[in-house]
């Protein structure tokens, strides 16, 4: 997510950026720096690793000056380091740039500045920016921008300064979130409120398409081709923990919130133009003819991950038709698998350090398989030590119950899925695009799903007076199930059980007595009348039965069931990016109606490091 800030005013902007961006580091910490005007020209200062690091550097080696940008880093394009870490620069070092977000088109970009000359020192997409507006500067800032913004393609929020002249801030926001604070003889700019609620709370909100010049006296709004606009000035009045949550009152239910972006980020610049097919720039140990030897996949992984890892069964076995495993990565190990060199291993984990997968990741290694890793977190022990790596771009995870990285998860198996039967030429251009437009679809849909929150909150609070629960699902429905299961029990430590709802009638049934609440995911037209007989057996021991599924399904299962809750019609097997969204927002009401932490789940640890 990479969080923004910058200062220009009579203060001492050194302050103001590091207390920005102490606000800002839940956004990211593999680095962070700051870029100020000293009575020396521009200053930059980095650190790698968390903010501290920089704030110590900074004892040592102080900035003075009123004007300064900030950034604190969470990697998308390039490991964390001091090289990769922003602000960056031109080669002349007059300019420099604090970016959040990504520039799709980097590459292309990258070759033809080198072709001209320019020489970068990262890895990252964010450099071509300083060296696109150095290269169209002509002594105005603000066109150097405007007019470098034009070659480039992507999500991106910039702070951009210039040594020529200092005493002007550019601000620009292209899908990547912006905010500007006003204050008396000083302006701000932040990636979000809390960045610079401590010095005020006049704020304008960019929109997309929008940029701002700040002078220490006055903010100039205008659209990225340079047409003024006026904007109404918000007068934030929340408290500041309330703004570090964007307004939400749990990190978690921020989270769930945020998926609809994370599903956009994870896509972004993966899909090519006119859904003609899937780009994976970052698979290159599998390349075609690697992916051609491959004849079985385990994928290996813990907890939440290991349920995205059961979808991913499916989608690959479908696509792919070869066999798929999908292994808890405490087990794998000591099963003594059958792991060959034509043997595909995906570990899947948010943190990229968890220490049971990375040792299944270890294992495979020996063993001669070759090894991808699904992770949100670049440069990670699973990112480095895999042979190639899928990052989802859901943006760092506060909450101990994951919601947004789980789904985030979902989307890169469908996007390797499709990719790799594009690429091994089983799947036709039309089919394809079939496939890539209902993907493109579920943002916008889940975004429906979340306006519904309230009927979700009603049904959590019935439920959270019940201490035993079941879930029932056939299929990806059952994947889901066991997903919504660990939920519910992580957050509101009631009893729950997942279970392929074929499966009841062989002894979990004994266990359904009257009033006990079940939740059954119908959203596969292949088993919805299995499904309903299931349900049925529930009905008929007392079971109250609350159904999720989707508007093909709705009339035929509202009939059998005690409610009902109604999806928004993908494909089959793109469901589960749909239907796990109630069961997160169940999970979330049921917890706080037991009056629960729900953000920091007793027992439980974000990332678990141990075995
Ligand atoms: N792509 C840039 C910025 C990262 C970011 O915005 N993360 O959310 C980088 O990798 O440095």
């Amino acid at each position: 997510m990479c969080g923004i800030v910058g200062y220009i005013g009579a203060r001492n902007s050194q302050e103001v950026l590091l207390d920005g961006l102490s606000k800002l580091e839940y956004r990211g910490y593999d680095s962070a720096g700051i870029a100020v005007f000293t009575n020396e020209g521009l200053q930059i200062r980095k650190a790698q690793g968390r903010l501290a690091n920089l704030a110590t550097r900074l004892e040592d080696e102080p900035l003075a000056g009123g004007v300064g940008i900030g950034h604190t880093r969470w990697a998308t394009h390039g490991k964390p380091s001091d090289e990769n870490s922003h602000p960056h620069t031109d080669a002349t070092m007059k300019f420099s740039v604090v970016h959040n977000g990504i520039i799709e088109n980097y590459m292309e970009l990258k070759e033809e500045l080198m072709a001209q000359g320019v020489p970068f020192i990262s890895e990252t997409d964010t450099e071509v920016i300083s060296h696109l507006i150095a290269r169209e500067y002509d002594g105005d800032i603000v066109k150097a921008v405007q007019r470098a913004i034009t070659y480039i393609r992507g999500a991106f929020a910039l702070g951009v300064l210039t040594e020529y002249e200092p005493d002007r801030l550019v601000a620009v926001r292209c899908a990547s979130p912006l905010v500007i604070g006003i204050g008396e003889g000083e302006n701000f700019i932040g990636s979000d409120i809390p960045a610079i609620l401590q010095y005020t709370r006049r704020v304008y909100i960019l929109n997309d398409n929008e940029m701002a010049v700040l002078t220490k006296e006055a903010v100039e709004l205008m659209t990225i081709e340079g047409n003024s606009i006026s904007r109404e000035m918000i007068v934030v009045d929340w408290d500041a923990m309330t703004a570090e949550k964007g307004g939400y009152d749990h990190f978690m239910l921020k989270e769930i919130h945020e998926q609809p972006k994370a599903y956009r980020d994870t896509m972004r610049g993966r899909l090519q133009e006119g859904l003609s097919g899937v780009k994976l720039t970052e698979l290159k140990v599998l390349t075609n003819e690697r992916l051609r030897e491959i004849r079985n996949v385990h994928i290996v992984a813990c907890g939440t991950a290991y349920h995205a890892g059961l979808v991913g069964r499916t989608l690959i076995e479908q696509a792919i038709r070869i066999p798929v495993e999908t292994d808890v990565a405490s087990e794998y190990r000591y099963r003594n698998p059958i792991i060959t060199p034509e043997t595909l291993v995906i570990v899947v984990s948010q943190s990229g350090e968890t220490a049971d997968t990375l040792a299944a990741l270890r294992e495979a290694k020996r063993c001669g398989a070759a090894v991808l890793a699904i992770t949100n977190v670049v440069g990670s022990s699973v990112a480095r030590e895999a042979d190639d790596t899928i990052v989802t771009w859901a943006g760092p995870e506060i909450a101990v119950a994951s919601t947004k990285a789980y789904t985030s998860q979902l989307i890169a198996f469908m996007l390797l899925s499709l990719y790799w039967a594009e690429q091994t030429g089983r799947m036709g251009a039309a089919e394809l695009r079939h496939q890539l437009a209902a993907m493109e679809a579920l943002p916008e849909q889940v975004e429906s799903i979340l306006t519904q929150a309230d009927e979700l909150k009603r049904v959590a609070e019935e439920m959270a007076a019940h201490d035993n629960l079941f879930f029932i699902g056939r299929g990806v429905d059952y994947a889901v199930a066991m997903e919504g299961s660990l939920k519910l029990k992580e957050i509101s430590y009631i009893h729950s059980e997942a279970y392929a709802a074929g499966e009841l009638k062989h002894g979990t049934l004994a266990l359904i007595e009257e009033g006990i609440p079940v939740i059954a995911l119908v959203t596969q037209s292949s088993l919805v009348e299995k499904m309903i007989s299931n349900i049925k057996e529930v009905k008929a021991r007392g079971g109250v039965v609350y159904a999720v599924t989707d508007k093909a399904h709705a009339e035929l299962v509202s009939k059998a069931v005690d409610g009902t809750f109604v999806l928004p019609t993908t494909l089959a097997h793109l469901s589960p990016a749909l239907s796990v969204i109630p069961l997160q927002l169940i999970s979330y009401y049921a917890s706080l109606a037991r009056g629960n932490d729900v953000d920091k789940p007793r027992n439980l640890a974000k990332s678990v490091t141990v075995e």
